[in-house]
Parts: C-alpha cells; sequence; structure tokens
C-alpha cells in the first residue's frame, strides 16, 4: 500500500467513479478524489484519470502531471483540448485483452462454423446441411498487431486458423505472416477469409475501411470491426455487402455511438452489432496499472504506455 497522497480527479461518461474509488483505495492509504465538473480546487489535482474529458477541460488543471486513459483508445480525448505538456497514457490490462481475445474467438468462430447462416435458417424452419470445416481451411487478416491485435493474433493461431497480421511497423510473430505498407495490406485483405479491426483510430487510420479497400477484400469475405467505427466509411461497407464483397460483418463499434434507432445497420440481415462491449476495464482488475502510473507520474518518470501525441496512438 502507497503512502504517497494523491489528488485523483475522475471524469467518465461510461464508467462508475464510485468502483474506481474503492479500487484507488486499495493502492492508496490516502488520496483525494475529484469527480465531473464539481472541483473545488483543480489547481491541486495531480492525475487525471478519464474516459471523457471534462467539460471545463484542463485549463485550471495547473499542476497536472498526468492524464491517464480509462480505455486502450485515447481518440475519445480530443487532443486539441488536452495540455500539451502534460503525459497521456492509456489503459493496457491483462483482462481487457483476454476479454478482447474471447471476443475475436466469439465473432470468428460464429463465421466459421456458419452459425450466422443457421441462425437465419432456424427462424426460417430451415434444415440445410452445410459440412462443418476445420479451422486450418479459414484465414484471418488482422488490422493492427499492437498489444491486442498480437494476443487476437497469437489466440487464433492457437486455434489452428491460418493467421496474417498488418501493422506500421515490421512484426515477426511466431507462426504469423505479417504485413506492412499499403500494398502490404491489399495483399493481406485479398487472402484473408475474415478480417478484422483492431487499429487505433488516428489521422492515418480514419476510414481505412472504404471503397478503396474493400474492393480488395476476397469475394464474401467477413469483416469484424473491434476498433473504432470512424475507422469504416459506413455506406462503403454497405455497398461492398451489397455487392457481395463482404458477406457479413459484426460491429462492436460505429461512428456514432449509441447507434442512431433509424440506422441502417439495424436489422440489417447480414450486420450483427454489438454495443461496444467487446472489452471493457474492471476497476479492481485495471487498478494496479492505474496506480503504477500514478507513482511514475509523481516521481516524474516517463509513464509507462505512455501516447505518442504525433503519431496519435
Ligand atoms: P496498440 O497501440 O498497442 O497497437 C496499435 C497497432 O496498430 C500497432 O500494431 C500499430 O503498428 C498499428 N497501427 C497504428 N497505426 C497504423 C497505421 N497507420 N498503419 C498500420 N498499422 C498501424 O493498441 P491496442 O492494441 O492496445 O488497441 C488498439 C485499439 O483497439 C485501441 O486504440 C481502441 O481503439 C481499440 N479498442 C477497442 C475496444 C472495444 O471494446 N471495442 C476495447 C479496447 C481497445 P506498430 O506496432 O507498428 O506501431
Ligand atoms: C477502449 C475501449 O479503448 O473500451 O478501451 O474502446
Amino acid at each position: 500500500m502507497s503512502q504517497l497522497k494523491p489528488h485523483v480527479y475522475f471524469n467518465s461518461s461510461m464508467d462508475s467513479a464510485d468502483d474506481w474509488r474503492d479500487a484507488l483505495a486499495t493502492e492508496f492509504k490516502e488520496f483525494k478524489f475529484s469527480v465531473g465538473d464539481d472541483v473545488e480546487d483543480p489547481d491541486s489535482v495531480d492525475v487525471a484519470i478519464v474516459w471523457t474529458l471534462p467539460e471545463m477541460g484542463f485549463e485550471q488543471f495547473t499542476n497536472l502531471r498526468a492524464i491517464l486513459s480509462l480505455g486502450a483508445g485515447v481518440n475519445q480525448l480530443d487532443p486539441k483540448r488536452l495540455p500539451a505538456n502534460v503525459p497521456l497514457a492509456r489503459l493496457v490490462d491483462a483482462t481487457l485483452t483476454r476479454m478482447m481475445v474471447d471476443y475475436a474467438k466469439t465473432a470468428v468462430y460464429r463465421y466459421h462454423r456458419k452459425f450466422h447462416l443457421f441462425e437465419r435458417r432456424s427462424r426460417q424452419s430451415s434444415w440445410i446441411y452445410i459440412p462443418p470445416t476445420l479451422t486450418d481451411t479459414t484465414s484471418v487478416g488482422i488490422l493492427g498487431l499492437g498489444e491486442l491485435g498480437a494476443e487476437i493474433a497469437l489466440a487464433l493461431r492457437l486455434e489452428g486458423f491460418e493467421v496474417l497480421g498488418w501493422s506500421r511497423t515490421p512484426k515477426a510473430l511466431d507462426g504469423i505472416e505479417t504485413f506492412t505498407g499499403r500494398d502490404g495490406l491489399q495483399t493481406m485483405v485479398g487472402r484473408s477469409d475474415i478480417v478484422i479491426n483492431i487499429l487505433p483510430l488516428t489521422e492515418e487510420t480514419r476510414n481505412i475501411f472504404s471503397r478503396d479497400l474493400f474492393q480488395y477484400f476476397r469475394e464474401c469475405a467477413y469483416f469484424i470491426n473491434m476498433g473504432r467505427g470512424m475507422h469504416v466509411v459506413e455506406a462503403d461497407l454497405l455497398e461492398a455487402i451489397e455487392a457481395g464483397r463482404v458477406e457479413a460483418a459484426t460491429l462492436d463499434v460505429s461512428t456514432v455511438e449509441p447507434l442512431p434507432d433509424d440506422h441502417p445497420f439495424w436489422n440489417h440481415p447480414d450486420i450483427l452489432i454489438t454495443p461496444h462491449v467487446a472489452g471493457t476495464s474492471i476497476p479492481m482488475t485495471a487498478v494496479p496499472c492505474i496506480a503504477e502510473n500514478i507513482r511514475r507520474a509523481l516521481a516524474g518518470a516517463r509513464l509507462s504506455q505512455q501516447v505518442d501525441r504525433e503519431r496519435g496512438y
């Protein structure tokens, strides 16, 4: 238990402040915890833990030493409203990673074992035998081979799938064929029965799934989006499904969340929507990582998982 007495500020539209206060109490004997827009003395806040930015921004937090994202992604924190000189870190937590791996496996198996077709056939009282195949007959291409993408890739490889992966810089992962660059991406999606997106949202990756890329997809490929909604030009995905280039899609994220009631993705027979549930940060399991970064911030040390603000992830 740390003897430090940090002043921690918390803001999230998603996470429970009470749960996080309880979790922090397992790491710090004494600490001050301020929540939302009601902060008496913002100039004494040491560290901000946030999923979303407070309405007032951070201008009054004149002694802030770190901003810690409650998510693995940071794009929801508008960089223009973040103080440029305060380090920003994202959350990498083994429990969240496990959940993401589970989600990827579930979505991949649903297509590999044709459950998406049997679900529909069940509604139609239609008994049509489709012979099952082994995992090594299905190839999965993954965009993003970072903390999450690499674990997903290795887990699917262990299941016997042929796994391909794409990243900005070259990667060596056991049993996985890796690619970089635009040409590498086109080649990879052209060889993938199932394409998974687990990229961070940056200026370079925004709208990466557009007509330009879907044209290189294998005919009747499946698409699973676990990254961010804004990676996808939604009209182009609908067009790709219409054209048979994409057979079906599982979307955990969308440009606007929650997905608006009148959105064409709802009720589309070939689209499964999950409400941004692929992974979540559980306070009691994620708090050691957050506490470690609070200690680092107070010591003036580099944060773990510090975001490169230039690169955007
Ligand atoms: P990392 O930063 O660890 O990994 C990012 C990966 O993307 C790296 O392999 C990186 O390449 C690659 N990448 C980034 N930019 C490019 C580019 N321009 N071209 C090619 N590859 C690129 O992130 P995580 O794996 O921890 O998380 C990824 C994202 O997952 C998060 O940003 C978030 O958006 C999303 N997420 C979604 C959740 C959900 O519930 N749906 C939950 C948690 C996260 P390189 O290795 O060369 O740097
Ligand atoms: C995250 C998320 O980035 O939940 O962690 O999307």
